[in-house]
């Protein structure tokens, strides 16, 4: 039940705020590591992440330390002007990823934009695809954010319904399908990019295939298309290596960050790629009021140190097993789940009912109220993505809850 204190600040939120979302009936106040406290201190275990955002735990010591310094000294300079640590941030990140350049924005949805940009601009300056008709293969179930350009390719006619009209130049084929990739590079000549997810968070959490993306990679060679990774919820660690490219020793031609590359202090967003495909962004062709700015690169570079500093991906890799197995043993005696998928830190439990079914978000509801936050993708399915600085015992903690929640049911 909720309090008076709840119900009021719910309702203000709900009044003054657009009402785009759904969310669970928790009012959070504080949040620390694996950890998020209510306006009454009630403790939960956050097995959302904020969608993969706070990997590094919430409000992360180290990291709010760089970020306050920098907050003091210098925020924001607009690109008009150089600054001191854009360039330091900036390499620091494009080399451990293994790229030559990156161009910083802020929100996830604003990289996939640009990176848009630049495979359309490659297409027709390199490629030498006729003007204006350069296309981007793209998969059914994917999510890469909320603008009218990436609406336009998205399969889920919720996301679409009276935006229009749509951005045209993008043909959507199913997810984990390497014949269809490989009819459509051979029809169309116009294709400039592949944008894919390595696992598919928001078609809930999809796992493609053994050897879907470097088989995909190797086609998008064969036929001079650009491989553009979607790495805002797979990367800095969470299905067990840095990025989910990785798991296939592939090294996509353009590969696309944010989420917890700012472990959810500010929002930072980049696209990674080669100084010869980047060099077709001249000056003026893009631009960004925070892209860029001083305090995001910081924060950056100090989200991706603590990644690597504290392995944060082989934890992911060593717990989600952990976690995986544990599903397992609750399957093995709870009929209501039917699948289990996932990798590294990115799980989700497949519920044996229809995808209009109230049962997902009740046991989402049953768990929170036994200290867990986690909410259903995808109607029948319940994501779980805690911090990738859970330990061992936090992970039987959190199996625990999952099992006391689904035996109600
Ligand atoms: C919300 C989903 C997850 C993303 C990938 C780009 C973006 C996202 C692979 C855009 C953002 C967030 C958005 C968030 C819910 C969450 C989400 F459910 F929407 F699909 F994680 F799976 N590429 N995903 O996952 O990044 O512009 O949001 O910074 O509330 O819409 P953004």
């Amino acid at each position: 039940m909720l309090s008076n204190k709840e119900k009021q600040l719910i309702k203000k939120e709900e009044t003054f705020c657009s009402n785009t979302y759904n969310p669970l009936p928790v009012v959070l106040k504080k949040g620390k590591g694996v950890y998020v406290w209510d306006v009454h201190c009630k403790k939960y275990l956050d097995f959302l992440s904020s969608y993969s955002a706070v990997n590094q735990g919430h409000c992360n010591s180290k990291i709010l330390r760089s970020f306050t310094r920098q907050a003091r000294r210098l925020t924001l300079t607009s690109r008009g002007f150089y600054n001191s640590e854009l360039g330091d941030s900036l390499e620091y990140i494009t080399k451990t990823f293994g790229y030559d350049k990156m161009l910083p924005m802020n929100s996830g949805a604003e990289a996939v934009e640009s990176a848009i940009k630049i495979c359309r601009k490659w297409g027709h300056e390199v490629k030498g695809i006729k003007k204006d008709v350069a296309k981007i293969i793209t998969c059914n179930g994917n999510f890469h954010g909320r603008t009218t350009t990436i609406i336009s390719f998205s399969s889920s006619k919720g996301s679409k319904e009276n935006f229009g009209p749509l951005t045209p130049g993008f043909e959507i084929i199913d997810y984990n399908n390497i014949k269809q990739l490989e009819d459509v590079l051979k029809k169309d000549k116009n294709i400039a990019g592949f944008l894919v997810e390595p696992i598919q968070g928001e078609g809930g959490v999809v796992v493609p295939d053994d050897g879907y993306l470097s088989k995909s990679k190797k086609l998008c060679e064969k036929y001079n298309v650009l491989f553009i990774a979607d790495e805002i919820q797979t990367g800095i660690g969470r299905t067990g290596k840095l990025l989910a490219s990785w798991h296939e020793d592939i090294i996509p031609d353009i590969v696309i960050l944010g989420k917890a590359l700012s472990a959810g202090f500010y929002p930072v967003s980049g696209v990674l790629t080669s100084k010869d495909i980047m060099s077709v962004m001249q000056v003026g062709s893009h631009g960004s009021t925070f892209g860029g700015n001083p305090l995001a690169g910081v924060v950056a570079k100090a989200s991706i140190k603590y990644t690597l500093d504290y392995k944060l991906s082989e934890n992911a890799e060593n717990l989600g097993k952990i976690f995986r197995d544990g599903l397992e043993e609750i399957k093995s005696r709870r009929k209501i789940i039917k699948g289990i998928r996932g990798k590294g830190l990115l799980n989700a439990i497949i519920l044996d009912c229809d995808i209009k079914s109230k049962i997902p978000w009740n046991i989402c509801l049953s768990m929170k109220d036994n200290g867990l936050l986690a909410k259903p993708t995808q109607g029948n399915k319940i994501r779980f993505a805690p911090p990738l600085v859970i330990n061992k015992r936090q992970i039987k903690k959190a199996l625990k809850i999952i099992d006391l929640s689904l035996s109600e049911f």
